[in-house]
């Protein structure tokens, strides 16, 4: 008896201490902060011009916030940053007309931005947008008007309307607060910033070179920065219980053998 008790009291120790210390009852939350060029008031207010740098600012993870949790009020950790970009290219074009009266020519043309967000804090995410999301595919008949005119069944076009396209990034710092300190502070800012190139793209086969007008696209973005923070049981409680667990199993084990 007393040896199966022991079994018993060994099993509970593991299976009490063991959610604590692997952190499997930590409280997690989200802290979300956007950037939006589109909407009014925002600083710097977009479109934007491919080529040109610029950018942003948003808050810092306030942990003076704190939650209640396991019968106390409790400073969140900061686990990972992560920022998601959402881009829209619009206003730009691509048009071909063929002076090739011989043949008729397959065209692939796509035109957008290839956008880059980071931020100074070291470390820092990256991320990169092609969003060539504005594409044409046809055929290029002959030339038949002897002259670029741009439209007609020699021409073919790809314009830049506003479709979107997003990537996002994310940089773990939990546990370590040389990473952690850059992107903490009470009422502290992050500063972001953003460039874009023009992504464009012709594919003519068979190979010809026609006339063609180009306009490189603007674009918008919106950037959304989340703090993903979390609240760890304290590994000493688990402990504590756990023992305490065991002391009592043994305890009715003991009465019970006792009565037997
Ligand atoms: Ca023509
Ligand atoms: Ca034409």
């Amino acid at each position: 008896m007393l040896k199966r008790g022991a079994l018993s009291a060994g099993f509970a120790l593991v299976l009490l201490v063991f959610p604590s210390v692997a952190g499997a009852d930590a409280i997690e939350g989200d802290e979300l902060f956007t950037y939006d060029s589109n909407a009014p008031g925002a600083d710097p207010h977009g479109p934007f011009i491919c080529g040109e740098t610029n950018s942003f600012t948003l808050p810092k993870f306030d942990d003076t916030v704190k939650v209640f949790a396991f019968g106390q009020w409790r400073q969140r950790e900061l686990v990972a940053v992560t920022v998601n970009v959402i881009g829209a290219a619009r206003d730009g074009y691509i048009l071909l007309d063929s002076e090739d009266p011989g043949e008729a020519n397959a065209v692939l043309l796509t035109i957008g931005a290839r956008l880059r967000v980071t931020s100074d804090t070291e470390p820092a995410p990256l991320v990169v947008i092609t969003f060539p999301h504005d594409s044409n595919s046809g055929t290029m008949q002959p030339d038949s008007d002897g002259g670029a005119d741009f439209t007609g069944s020699d021409s073919i076009a790809a314009v830049a309307d506003g479709d979107t396209d997003a990537n996002h990034a994310t940089i773990d710092v939990a546990g370590d607060p040389g990473k952690q300190a850059p992107w903490v502070g009470a009422g502290e800012y992050v500063t972001w910033n953003f460039d874009a190139n023009s992504h464009l793209f012709a594919e003519i086969r068979p190979a010809v070179e026609p006339e063609g007008l180009l306009q490189s696209p603007t674009y918008h973005l919106v950037a959304e920065v989340r703090y993903h923070w979390q609240v760890m049981p304290e590994p000493l409680t688990g402990v504590v219980v756990g023992i305490g667990g065991v002391a009592m199993l043994l305890r009715r084990r003991r009465r019970r053998t006792a009565h037997c």
